[in-house]
């Protein structure tokens, strides 16, 4: 992004099809990466805002944890509910899995502009910051 850094989109666990063979490789893939490369600044982990936390998400939320990376969390498919429902239901997710409060989320969709104003603007303040 402007030369000045980069998104990296990393596999899921969500709509890909894989056999669990495929998906172990991925995972070692992913903890290695996570592990060796030392530019990373933020992992943004996104979630559906419509759901409680999965097993997977839980998996995922604990490993990232795990892994002392700065982390934001984006509550996505926020088109998906009811615009007045929204702040409800991140602050509803934050409680469940970060009762403490040290990983922000943010609701986000890629469909509505809305969202992204928030985003852009804590990408600059982490940015400005490391
Ligand atoms: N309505 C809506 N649909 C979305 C949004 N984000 C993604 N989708 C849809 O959800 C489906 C999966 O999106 P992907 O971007 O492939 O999801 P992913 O998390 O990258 O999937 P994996 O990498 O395979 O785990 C697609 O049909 C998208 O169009 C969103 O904000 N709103
Ligand atoms: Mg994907």
């Amino acid at each position: 992004m402007d030369d000045i850094f980069y998104f990296v989109d990393l596999p899921g666990y969500g709509y890909s099809k894989m056999s669990k063979k495929e998906q172990e490789q991925v995972g070692k893939f992913i903890e290695q990466y996570l592990l060796v490369r030392k530019e990373i600044t933020l992992i943004i982990f996104l979630i559906d805002i419509r759901h409680s936390p999965s097993e997977n998400d839980r998996l995922m939320y604990n490993y990232i944890i795990s892994s002392g990376l700065p982390c934001l969390i984006l509550a996505n498919k926020a088109d998906k509910i009811a615009i007045t429902k929204v702040d409800d239901t991140v602050k509803a997710l934050q409680k469940e899995l970060n009762p403490i409060g040290d990983i922000p989320i943010l609701p986000f969709s890629s469909e509505r502009k809305i969202y992204k104003e928030d985003v852009w603007l804590f990408l600059d303040n982490h940015l400005k910051n490391i």
